[in-house]
């Protein structure tokens, strides 16, 4: 079941399987509910409109985004590469407690077919694909959207104290097409592809798959609200196994597409 959302008639309406949900439909109280609960709330909810219009960032306005970090070897590795603050990132992979921080509020967050931005006071800029959970106000994984952690990688690299800097700007963090509903035992083998395009020609291509990251997605959630309540649910970037190697900066004008199984957010980049 793929939940989206859409620009309809001046408003916004949230869509299952392609079919309108009634407009009462209310995301972030629906976001109380129990796994469970949810589901037959969608259910209940779905009419027989076809969905229109265009397609939303799969959040709403007051959202939080929170974001993982250092959660594959792939992002150990590039970022240990790029610091002179040497092992900071070898110890929080190894250690018993993951990096977290905030990536954006839901009135930030683009969508897919929409532009991205690289900062105009950084030169080394990447994108970030990743698997992003939707959990609910107890904490329950209710499934998962692609996202772009869109990153500089020389802000960070100058001092690991900018990483708010390096990752939270207009046009980093982008969420899509839409949210995929399952548990994280579905989410444990999941390909996640990176393709970069610039000028109609392929610039970079990775693959990774999510049985490759060191924590559990439950781990993830379970610190993330160890100490935070989330009434209104709350997504999560669960870290990169894919970074572009060190040549290579996003330009203006590339397509990022992102493919997590059967969804695919793109996007392009803007100044
Ligand atoms: O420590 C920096 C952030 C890491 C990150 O965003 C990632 O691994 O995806
Ligand atoms: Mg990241």
């Amino acid at each position: 079941m793929i939940l989206t959302k859409h620009k309809f008639n001046n408003s916004e309406r949230w869509a299952l399987d392609g079919f309108f949900l009634s407009p009462d439909f209310d995301m972030k109280n629906s976001l109380s509910l129990k796994a469970d609960e949810f589901t037959a709330a969608l259910l209940h909810m779905k009419t027989h409109e076809t969905a229109a219009g265009d397609i939303l960032p799969p959040i709403e306005y007051d959202h939080e985004v929170w974001a993982c970090g250092v959660t594959y070897s792939r992002s150990r590795d590039a970022r240990e590469a790029e610091t002179d603050i040497k092992n900071i990132y070898d110890m929080v992979y190894e250690a018993e407690r993951p990096e977290l921080f905030f990536k954006a509020v839901g009135w930030r967050v683009r969508g897919t077919m929409a532009p991205i931005r690289i900062r105009k006071d950084s030169h080394w800029n990447v994108p970030e694909p990743e698997l992003v959970l939707l959990i609910n106000s107890s904490g329950e994984i209710l499934g998962y959207c692609a996202g772009n952690d869109v990153s500089s990688r020389n802000i960070e690299g100058e001092n690991p104290l900018y990483l708010p800097q390096a990752k939270m700007y207009d046009g980093s963090c982008a969420l899509g097409p839409g949210i995929c509903l399952a548990n994280a035992k579905q989410m444990e083998n999941l390909s996640i592809t990176l393709v970069i395009e610039r000028a109609g020609i392929i610039m970079f291509r990775g693959e990774t798959s999510t049985s490759q990251i060191k924590r559990s997605f439950e781990e993830l959630v379970s610190y993330l609200t160890m100490e935070m309540t989330f009434p209104f649910g709350a997504f999560l970037f669960t870290g990169t196994g894919i970074i572009p190697d060190e040549e290579f900066s996003l330009n203006e004008g590339d397509r990022v597409i992102i493919t997590i199984d059967e969804l695919v957010l793109e996007n392009w980049v803007e100044q």
